[in-house]
């Protein structure tokens, strides 16, 4: 075993039953790595409290979370997480904050550890759709990036995290003109991404 890496996924939210980031790591095993797999709730705060106690008891040497953003057409790479929190929907406990920080008096972003260039590439390699996103938005996901980055940082970890958003899959979208990706190509894309650190 070379790295020791989490994989995160959500839970369904909104109108949604299932989550496409879970689906797609659920089964998922490696030869090369030690994976640890995690569902997370979507909700505001505890996700990455959750995350943040697994970081502690298991040390790993990479966080891979994922997330679905619903309309996007590829495999998104973020960028950046920044400190805010404002929804136009309820997360999975009933929280709808508006136009707050994260954390108050701490960085107003942080920039992602992952080699997001090269996983683009990596996965247009291998004919599936990818770029970088400049925002993570400023719901669950976002806040998940953050407050991990955030733990990272002022721990002063050698861990290389980041967020990557997935767009919706087939079961979700069938009788819509939404746009979507097969369950399977997501499937390549997570085996590709943890296996190529
Ligand atoms: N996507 C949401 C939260 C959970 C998920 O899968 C987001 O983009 O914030």
């Amino acid at each position: 075993m070379n790295k020791k890496i989490i994989i995160t996924g959500f839970e369904p939210f909104g109108t949604d039953k299932i989550n496409p980031s879970w689906e797609m790591i659920r089964d998922f095993k490696s030869d090369k790595n030690e994976i640890i797999k995690m569902c997370l709730p979507v909700v505001f705060g505890k996700a990455s409290e959750i995350l943040i106690e697994k970081i502690k008891e298991e040390k790993p040497d990479v966080v891979v979370m994922f997330g679905q953003a619903g309309g996007r057409k590829k495999i998104t790479p973020e960028r950046v997480a920044i400190n805010f929190r404002d929804c136009t929907i309820k997360d999975n406990e009933g929280n709808k904050p508006q136009d707050k920080y994260i954390i108050k008096n701490a960085p107003a972003a942080y920039f992602s550890t992952l080699p997001i260039k090269k996983i683009c590439r990596m996965l247009k390699n291998n004919f599936i759709p990818s770029g970088i996103s400049n925002s993570a938005g400023t719901y669950v996901c976002n806040d998940l990036m953050y407050n991990i980055l955030n733990y990272i940082e002022t721990e002063n970890l050698k861990i290389k995290a980041g967020f990557i958003h997935v767009p919706y899959i087939r079961e979700q979208v069938f009788n819509s003109e939404n746009f979507f990706m097969e369950l399977d190509i997501l499937k390549k894309a997570a085996v590709l991404i943890a296996d190529s650190f």
